[in-house]
C-alpha cells in the first residue's frame, strides 16, 4: 500500500475513534440527565409542602425537590432550624421558600395558616405528610398516656389537620398528589410497638380511604412505609438516650433520609396517568419489624 493511502487510512479510524467517543460521551449525557430525571420547573407552579422539614426524611425531601427547581412550603416546630434551611434552599438553589412554624396538633395554627395561604402560595401540587414521631418504646402495660397522645395527635389528627387543609386547593386545580409517610410499623405490630404502631395502620387505612374517595378529582395518594432510617427518629422516641438511639442501627447500614427522599422523588415524578399507591421500602439487612440480618 502506498504512503498516501497509509495515511487516507490512518485519519479515517482517527476520525471514527472521534466520532466513536463523541457519542459515547454524548450518550452518558443523556443518560445522566434522565437517571438525576432532571426536571425544570419554573414560577411558583407545582408548588411543594413538606411537614417536618426541620430533620431526616423531610429536611431530605425538602433539599431533593428543590435541587430540582420546585418551590417549597417547609414546615416544623423549630423556626431557627426552619429559617436556617430555608435560607440554605434558597441559596443553593434560587428557588421561593415558604417557611411556616406551627405545631401539627394544633388544629386552629394549621387552618389558620394553612386555610390562609397568600394567593402566590396556592398552587401547591405535592403534599408530603412527613411530620411524625414515635414517643417511648414500652410494654402497653407501662407506657405513658402522655406519649400515647403525642403520637395519636400528631401522626393521625396533624396529618387530617394539615390534609383537610390542603385538599381544597388541590380539588380546585383538578390535580395534585398526596404523599404520607407511614412506616413498616403500619403493617406489622412488634413488641413495645403498641400507639405507634396503631399510629401507623391508622396512616395506611387513611392514605387508602383518600385514595378511593379523591379519585373524582383525580387526586393522587402514595403511602411511603419504610423500615429503619436514620434520622433523629430514634433520639426522639427515646428521649435524648444517645446511646439506645444509636443502638437501633447497630450492624446494619440503615436507609438514609435521601433513600427515601429519592423514592418519594421517583413516585412523584411519573406521568400523570401512573400513580404509586404503596411502597414498603427497608435497607438489605431488614425484611421486616423482627428480621435483621445484623454483622457481628
Ligand atoms: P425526625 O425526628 O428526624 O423528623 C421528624 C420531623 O417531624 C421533624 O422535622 C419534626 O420537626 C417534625 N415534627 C414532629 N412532631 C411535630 C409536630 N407536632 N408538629 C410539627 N412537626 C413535627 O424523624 P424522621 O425524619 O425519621 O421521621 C419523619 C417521618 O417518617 C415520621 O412520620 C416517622 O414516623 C416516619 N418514619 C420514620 C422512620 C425511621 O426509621 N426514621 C421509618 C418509618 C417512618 P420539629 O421537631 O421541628 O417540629
Ligand atoms: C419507624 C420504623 O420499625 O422503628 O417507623 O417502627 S420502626
Amino acid at each position: 500500500m502506498s504512503n498516501a493511502k497509509k495515511g487516507v487510512g490512518a485519519s479515517n479510524t482517527c476520525l471514527c475513534i472521534f466520532v466513536t467517543a463523541l457519542y459515547g460521551w454524548v450518550k452518558s449525557v443523556q443518560k445522566k440527565a434522565f437517571s438525576y430525571q432532571v426536571v425544570l420547573i419554573s414560577g411558583m407552579d407545582n408548588i411543594v409542602l413538606i411537614t417536618g422539614a426541620t430533620s431526616g426524611i423531610g429536611e431530605a425531601c425538602a433539599k431533593k425537590f428543590a435541587a430540582a427547581g420546585y418551590p417549597l412550603i417547609i414546615t416544623g416546630r423549630r423556626s431557627e432550624r426552619l429559617l436556617h434551611l430555608k435560607t440554605v434552599l434558597e441559596n443553593n438553589y434560587k428557588v421561593n421558600i415558604l417557611p411556616l412554624v406551627f405545631d401539627v396538633q394544633d388544629r386552629t395554627a394549621v387552618e389558620k395558616l394553612l386555610g390562609n395561604l397568600p394567593d402566590e402560595w396556592r398552587n401547591i401540587s405535592i403534599l408530603i405528610n412527613n411530620a411524625g414521631l414515635a414517643a417511648g418504646r414500652d410494654s402497653f402495660d407501662e407506657a405513658d398516656m402522655n406519649d400515647w397522645e403525642t403520637m395519636l395527635n400528631t401522626n393521625v389528627h396533624g396529618l387530617l389537620y394539615v390534609s383537610k387543609a390542603i385538599v381544597p386547593y388541590m380539588i380546585a386545580k383538578k390535580k395534585g398528589h398526596i404523599i404520607n409517610m407511614g412506616s413498616i410499623a403500619g403493617r406489622e405490630v412488634y413488641e413495645k410497638g403498641n400507639v405507634y404502631c396503631a399510629s401507623k395502620f391508622a396512616v395506611d387505612a387513611i392514605s387508602k380511604a383518600m385514595r378511593i374517595d379523591l379519585l373524582k378529582h383525580q387526586i393522587k395518594v402514595t403511602n411511603i412505609n419504610p423500615g429503619a432510617v436514620e434520622t433523629e427518629f430514634s433520639l426522639v422516641r427515646f428521649k435524648g438516650d444517645a446511646d439506645k438511639a444509636a443502638s437501633t442501627y447497630t450492624g446494619i447500614t440503615p436507609l438514609s433520609g435521601d433513600d427515601i427522599a429519592d423514592t418519594i422523588f421517583y413516585c412523584a415524578q411519573l406521568p400523570a396517568h401512573v400513580c404509586i399507591n404503596d411502597l414498603v421500602i427497608t435497607c438489605t439487612q431488614q425484611a421486616g419489624t423482627y428480621y435483621f440480618h445484623k454483622n457481628s
